[in-house]
């Protein structure tokens, strides 16, 4: 079972990507829990260099970094966690190239779609758990995150509303043109409110 925690900065999934985790262990499945992009020792450089507000990266060549991130890390952890039956929970996965640089950019979707393909060996997630909540409000928490913790805004936290409104909105699109594997969740509640949702949509396995 591949599953994939989706949204815009802020939205809490990476926490409900833990808790999910955590809930898992306990009812004693094996769990890599892992995200993009990294997730490798060579994908985490890729990381580094992606995310630096310092570097002035060309869209195209931003999308190839994220590709070549992708690939590394599926190659090397998700496929054979999967291979060996275990649970893959990913923090990100292609449907953020499809968002933030085909919504996000305006780049072509079906080229990147084909990228995502060729980068995954086309391995589609079984469900993918959109956490939907508006602009404004995620980036509000994912500020106030960075300034508790003391870290610098990352490259895409300097984008303008604008840019993370289309995002959001080719979530919410991409989540109604494949029902069958997009689940969204409303997150805007508190943690307990939206963990109890996720393990709503996950009773299957959870
Ligand atoms: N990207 C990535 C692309 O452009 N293309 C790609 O192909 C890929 C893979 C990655 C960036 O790269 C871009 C997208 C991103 O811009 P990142 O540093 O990995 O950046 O960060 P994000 O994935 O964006 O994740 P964040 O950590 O910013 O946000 P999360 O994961 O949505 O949220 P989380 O759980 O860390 O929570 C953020 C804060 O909110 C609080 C948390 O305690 C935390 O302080 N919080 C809540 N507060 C109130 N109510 C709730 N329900 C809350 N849930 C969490």
């Amino acid at each position: 079972m591949f599953i994939t925690f989706e949204g815009i900065e802020g939205s809490g999934k990476t926490t409900q990507e833990r808790l999910v985790a955590e809930h898992l262990r306990a009812k004693g499945r094996t769990v890599v829990a892992t995200k993009e992009p990294g997730g490798t020792p060579l994908a985490d450089r890729i990381r580094a260099i992606v995310l630096d507000s310092a570097n002035v990266i060309d869209p195209i060549a931003e999308v190839l970094l994220f590709a070549a991130s992708r690939r590394q890390h599926t190659t090397e952890v998700i496929e054979p966690a999967l291979a060996r039956g275990e649970i893959v929970l990913c923090d990100r996965y292609a449907d953020s190239t499809l968002a933030y640089q085909g919504f996000g950019r305006l780049i072509d979707l079906d080229r990147l779609r084909a990228l995502n393909n060729w980068a995954t060996n086309a391995l589609v997630p079984h469900r993918t758990l959109l956490f939907d909540l508006p602009e404004e409000a995620g980036l509000t928490r994912a500020r106030s995150r960075n300034a508790n913790a003391d870290m610098d805004e990352g490259r895409f936290e300097l984008e303008d509303l604008r840019f993370f409104r289309r995002v959001r909105e080719g979530y919410l699109s991409m989540a109604l043109a494949e029902p069958r594997r997009f689940v969204v969740i409303d997150a805007h509640a508190d943690v307990d409110t939206v963990f109890a949702q996720t393990l709503a949509v996950l009773k299957d396995i959870a």
